[in-house]
């Protein structure tokens, strides 16, 4: 594990970023603004110098002349068991929820132009590196493949990882709860045993501690400086709570998923809704209760924090069309009722492209549904017989829909 240290002739920007925190030896990606590729390569490789590099979108100070397919370093990944070091970076592909969806994601992998020719074996692309918005897991038939090819990536520096609310649910599931022997974190109730049955039945043994305890080093987000990735909802004074209560952007001691377990902590309700999402009363506003895609019962719905635009509740609460009440009828219009402004407060405003998955849209992206100029959900349901989807940035300021790519535009994999 290595701490980014000052290099002289630094840019200001630089200096900032290695004021951060270090936590435990670890610290996070959010630190190090990509546009800055801070080097220390392992092994001695460490670069230095001070020119920007041509033809990269995310200027680097210094290092050795860059060309195509020649791997520069990014230093400051670095998760509990071992710094990853990651190529330069012509750009990041941003690749939604996979949930168990192996043959899609190397389908989309190799169509990205992705190979295994790694030494290791991993997929890697020559110049750009892949980022992972989590939810890995559940719901697929292929998730311990999905998980060695993803897990391979993120050793081998060719991909990163943002840690989703499946991967979370998955670490309490495992984890006795200390406060009620003989139960865990997240309940064995029918309901989350179900969600969770088909992890539990093909991700076994060793395999599923490996897993597991890789889960546990996952980033909670990665803000690169010109890109933020989360899986569901960038919230700034949520990712204040997490950065003081646990120290930086992932967990670092058991006890804090007791916490992120615990109704009423500080620590759940920000890390709720950084990985679920927040949502919006609305029983209070006169509006029914509906019923979810699981047919569970909610009086709370999703809250559009992407719509920088939104103001009133039926620019604010999430309706799908299918949405019905209780009783099986169509669910009714939402009404334009004021808001107040705590309720507001999620709604995403920054102008850095913000890419989040979590959301089972379908494709193909639409606008200010699925993407506005600074934001872009990547989550297009890969197993409900939809589109495994990934965004490739390559430097752009704003959002540009083109560069959403899918699963379906490629030819199959023959099985
Ligand atoms: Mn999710």
């Amino acid at each position: 594990m290595k701490a980014a240290t000052e290099r002289p002739g630094s840019r200001q920007s630089d200096r900032e970023a290695v004021r951060q925190p270090v936590v435990d030896g670890l610290r996070g990606f959010r630190s190090l603004g990509a546009r800055l590729h801070p080097r220390q390569a392992r092994g001695g490789a460490a670069a230095s110098g001070g020119e920007e590099l041509p033809g990269c979108p995310v200027a680097a100070p210094g290092g050795p002349p860059w060309s195509p397919g020649r791997s520069l370093v990014i230093s400051g990944y670095s998760g509990v068991g071992g710094a990853c070091d990651h190529p330069c970076v012509n750009g990041f592909d941003i690749i939604g929820d996979i949930h168990g969806a192996a043959d899609e994601l190397e389908t989309l992998l190799a169509g990205m132009g992705y190979e295994r020719s790694d030494p290791t074996g991993a997929y890697r692309h020559p110049v750009r590196t892949a980022i992972f918005v989590g939810d890995l897991i559940d719901r697929g038939p292929q998730q311990l493949r999905v998980l060695e090819i993803v897990k391979e990536m993120a050793d081998a520096g060719s991909a990163m990882v943002t840690m989703g609310n499946h991967e979370l649910n998955a670490i309490a599931f495992a984890s006795p709860d200390p406060t009620r022997p003989g139960e865990y974190l997240r309940r064995h109730s029918a309901k989350n045993q179900a969600q969770h049955a088909a992890f539990l039945e093909q991700v076994v043994g060793d395999d599923r501690s490996r897993f597991l305890d890789w889960f546990m080093t996952l980033p909670l987000w990665l803000d690169l400086g010109d890109i933020r990735i989360v899986h569901a909802c960038w919230h700034g004074p949520s990712m204040a709570v997490v950065e003081s209560e646990v120290g930086g952007n992932r967990f670092t001691a058991p006890e804090q998923f007791v916490r992120a377990s615990t109704k009423g902590d500080p620590l759940y309700t920000a890390v709720e809704v950084l990985l679920k999402g927040p949502e919006v009363g609305l029983v209070q506003y006169g509006q029914p209760a509906f019923l979810d895609k699981d047919g569970h019962r909610r009086d709370r719905a999703r809250l559009r924090w992407w719509n920088g635009q939104a103001d009133t509740l039926d620019d604010l609460a999430e309706i799908g069309g299918s949405f019905t009440t209780e009783d099986g009828s169509p669910y009714p219009s939402v009404a334009a009722v004021p808001v107040p402004a705590d309720e507001r407060s999620y709604v995403y405003t920054d102008r850095v492209p913000v890419f989040y998955g979590h959301y089972w849209r379908r494709w193909a992206p639409q606008q200010s549904v699925d993407w506005t100029t600074y934001t872009a959900c990547v989550d297009f349901s890969a197993v409900r017989s939809g589109a495994l989807v990934a965004y490739r940035w390559s430097g752009e300021q704003t959002v540009m829909p083109g560069n959403y790519i899918s699963s379906l535009q490629f030819s199959p994999q023959p099985a």
